[in-house]
């Protein structure tokens, strides 16, 4: 084989393995983060800003922080964040993790929040930041959200009045045929600490009310614990429409009062 074959060759292997890496990325599930503005605080020259893939709402919602000194994005030695609502007699906060590098797009922290209660006239919520800059100084700040209400979230408690929250996670939005069902448990230790519960078992039930006395389930994969507080399954909704699905959290063989989510779910 002369050299031309041979470069040839390669490059023939070259063009085909640049192509099946462009395919590969512009595949469907390219993750790209599309997200809207919800607040921004400038504390000493530095602007913190809060984005979100939606509006915040009562449930688990994704939240994005970046941070800029003018036009810079820096990256902080630490970003420490605590939401605290407050209430006419008391303050509160909720299940949250810190923010970390978010894995698609670095120039953002990001951390999940399950929010328990929405903004108005019961009490408005505050998100507290604290970072360290790289040459060491401390900043501080406050920044007020607002939360919309949903049906998302959901709580019971067991006899001696411990509270749980139950947070569904996925589908976000219901549609015809096969969704992941993702659901997110907590409890509530004290007011200011809500930690994930992963050792607990979810009873779940779909049901289609049919009117006239008349109704159905969908087939379903019963949500089992992945850690920190998840429980995965599936549901195939057979049909759009209004579906409840009721939910009985089972914590050290009590099973506590049930739950029952109601929502809509869309044609495909
Ligand atoms: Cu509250």
């Amino acid at each position: 084989m002369n050299i031309q074959t041979m470069l040839g060759r390669l490059m023939a292997v070259a063009a085909l393995l640049v192509f099946a890496i462009s395919c590969d990325s512009s595949d469907n599930n390219n993750p790209e983060l599309d997200l809207i503005p919800i607040n921004s605080v400038t504390v000493d020259g530095y602007t913190v800003s809060l984005e979100a893939t939606n509006e915040l709402e009562i449930g688990a919602n994704q939240l994005f922080w970046k941070i800029k000194q003018g036009d810079d994005t820096i990256t902080p030695q630490n970003f420490i964040i605590s939401p605290i609502m407050d209430m006419a007699t008391m303050s509160h906060s909720t299940p949250f993790d810190q923010p970390e590098t978010d894995a698609i797009d670095d120039s953002y922290l990001s951390n999940l929040a399950v929010f328990i209660m929405p903004s108005g006239d019961m009490g408005s919520w505050t998100i507290n930041f604290e970072f360290t800059t790289q040459s060491g100084s401390d900043i501080s700040g406050e920044m007020p959200v607002n939360v919309n209400s949903s049906w998302k979230i959901m709580n019971t408690e067991d006899s001696n009045g411990k509270k749980y929250f139950v947070t569904w996670f996925e589908p976000q939005r219901p549609m015809s045929g096969n969704n992941d069902l993702t659901f997110l448990v907590h409890t509530r230790e004290t007011m200011m600490n809500f930690p994930a519960v992963s050792d607990a078992e979810l009873i779940v039930y779909p049901y289609m009310d049919m009117g006239g006395g008349t109704g159905h389930s969908t087939p379903f994969t019963p949500p089992v614990a992945t850690g920190n507080g998840f429980y995965e399954g599936d549901i195939n909704y057979s049909m759009s429409g209004l579906w409840t699905t009721t939910v009985e959290l089972v914590v050290e063989n009590d099973t506590l009062p049930e739950m029952v989510f109601e929502y809509s779910v869309i044609a495909k």
